[in-house]
């Protein structure tokens, strides 16, 4: 059993993550591998059954955090096989375990990021206009490391209704010296003849080469396709879910119709999906920490560089 501390940890970050304290994909992994971590180190686990047990408590409760979250899932299951495996038996030893792996998936994250942020900040060209939606840090990361070598570019964003995350990349980009323009969502067509490159992130890679990413995201590659504009994916390859590719479709998560309208007519009926799915034949190219991919590469590319990932726990 958890012991109360132990529990807080993981039942703190879930907490948050559900709340989108903490959002997008990067950060809600890094915050449960965190926890993941900090709650192994409390643990009062007297076997490796237990330990294992206890860590199986977690993933239960950060996987049902956000549904549509595959790089939670991949680093979760990662530590956790790097357990199993291990011939320590002692909890001491699977603590450090646990330590080790996260630690190395962390770094390979954030190696990724840089990576990324090098590619595709060559793509971002001196008085251009680069448009994007919601907030992924992947692609912030990769404008601001463009202004860094000295390109002159401006960056339109979206709101991102209902929960308004545009407002986080506006904030981000002004604070790196990045003119930026906001406009409502759907405004996106409006503006797109004006814009010479589009760059989202992702929450999730199916095995079809499909992105799932912000709702809304859709619409855009669309408006995007009609106007000839090159619209890019910025992602880690770890976002892939392997699920996929036996045959199971990506949950799209449905958050509370609060967020839509606080205070409705009675009767009304209100859907709110998280995320919704861009078909591969609308994305130029995947940036990624192997470089520009075409969508349809990702198995092959997933299964030679993370053959792990389909492990399953
Ligand atoms: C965030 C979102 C982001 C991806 C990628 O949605 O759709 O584009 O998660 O982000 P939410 P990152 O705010 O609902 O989590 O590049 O930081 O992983």
């Amino acid at each position: 059993m958890w012991d109360a501390s132990l529990h807080e940890s993981v039942l703190d970050a879930a907490d948050r993550i559900r709340r989108l304290e903490i959002q997008g994909a990067r950060n809600v992994a890094i915050a449960a591998i965190k926890a993941i971590e900090a709650a192994a180190k409390e643990s009062k686990a007297r076997g490796k059954e237990a330990f294992l047990n206890e860590l199986m408590e977690a993933k239960t409760v950060l996987f049902a955090s956000r549904a549509t979250e595959p790089l939670m899932r991949n680093a979760i299951r990662h530590v956790i096989n790097a357990v199993e495996k291990s011939d320590e038996g002692a909890v001491r030893e699977l603590v450090d375990v646990v330590s080790q792996v996260s630690s190395q998936f962390l770094e390979s994250l954030e190696r990724s990021k840089e990576k990324i942020a090098e590619v595709g900040s060559k793509r971002i060209l001196n008085r251009s206009r680069v448009l994007t939606h919601c907030h992924s840090s992947t692609v912030t990361n990769m404008l601001r490391k463009a202004k860094l070598d000295g390109k002159s570019f401006e960056v339109v964003c979206t709101e991102s209704r209902p929960v308004f995350q545009g407002r986080i990349t506006a904030k981000e980009m002004l604070d790196a010296g990045i003119r930026t323009t906001m406009i409502v969502d759907s405004a996106v067509r409006h503006f797109m003849n004006e814009i010479d490159l589009v760059v989202v992130g992702a929450d999730a890679i199916t095995s079809e080469g499909n992105v799932i990413n912000k709702i809304g995201t859709s619409m855009v590659a669309l408006a995007a396709k009609e106007a000839r504009t090159p619209f890019y994916v910025a992602t880690e390859l770890l976002k892939f879910d392997p699920a996929t590719i036996h045959g199971d479709y990506e949950r799209i998560e449905e958050r509370s119709p609060k967020e839509v309208w606080a205070d409705p007519p009675h009767g009304l009926i209100i859907r709110n999906p998280a995320f919704d799915v861009t078909r591969r034949e609308f994305i130029h190219g995947i940036i990624c920490e192997e470089g520009i991919i075409s969508p349809h590469s990702i198995n092959e590319l997933i299964s030679r560089k993370y053959p792990w990932i389909f492990e399953a726990t």
